[in-house]
């Protein structure tokens, strides 16, 4: 049974979302970051970071959300949130998956807290130009591959709605986006069941 070690509210809910899209069958194990269970003995040897999410799936032991969507997705190929390895779109895949951790989400923070790197520094550029290169791809209507949704729109998708919630997006279409992303039943579900361990 596929275990994800969560807390509500945090970035764990990548792979809660990820999940409910597979609709495949697991259990949270939920930790009490105010208490700092993340940082006891036993969940180090799991996650030396001492974060969630942290996926345990048999022998399988996982960290950082974007390796854990990258692996859940290729470890059921029959639900279609990766292309397969010989697939002409897997390349893509591929740069926007890294794209989310290394690009999207250090160019948000960034911008949040209201400072910036040298862009020629800066691995992940600038806020603008990182809003530059999703934006064409997910416009009319597109997810980052065209019609399919994928594991990558979790990543990148993710941060885009912590950046809309934040009041830091404006593009047109990384809104729009954005309201895709919301409307999808996985992403509700995931949201209802997020909300409710708040509670
Ligand atoms: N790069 C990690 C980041 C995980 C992360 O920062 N998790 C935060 C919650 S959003 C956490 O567990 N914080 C608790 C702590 O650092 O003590 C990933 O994407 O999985």
């Amino acid at each position: 049974m596929i275990m994800l070690y969560h807390a509500p509210g945090t970035r764990s809910f990548r792979v809660l979302w990820m999940l409910e899209e597979l609709g495949v069958p697991y259990e949270l194990q939920m930790l009490d970051l105010e208490q700092q269970e993340q940082k006891s003995a036993p969940f180090l040897e799991l996650n030396p970071m001492g974060k969630v999410p942290t996926l345990v799936d048999g022998r399988t032991k996982l960290t950082e959300s974007a390796a854990i969507c990258a692996w859940l997705a290729d470890r059921f190929p029959e639900k279609g949130l990766a292309p397969a390895m010989d697939a002409t779109a897997r390349p893509d895949y591929l740069r926007w998956m890294f794209f989310a951790p290394g690009c999207v989400e250090p160019a948000f923070t960034e911008k949040l807290n209201n400072y910036a790197t040298d862009p020629r520094q800066a691995a992940w550029g600038s806020f603008d130009d990182v809003i530059a290169t999703i934006g064409p791809a997910v416009d009319q209507g597109r997810y980052l591959l065209g019609k399919a949704f994928c594991a990558a729109d979790i990543m990148v998708g993710s941060v885009v709605r912590w950046g809309v919630f934040a009041g830091l997006v404006s593009d047109p279409a990384l809104l729009g986006y954005n309201e895709r992303l919301g409307k999808r039943s996985a992403h509700q579900l995931a949201c209802e069941i997020d909300s409710e361990l708040v509670a």
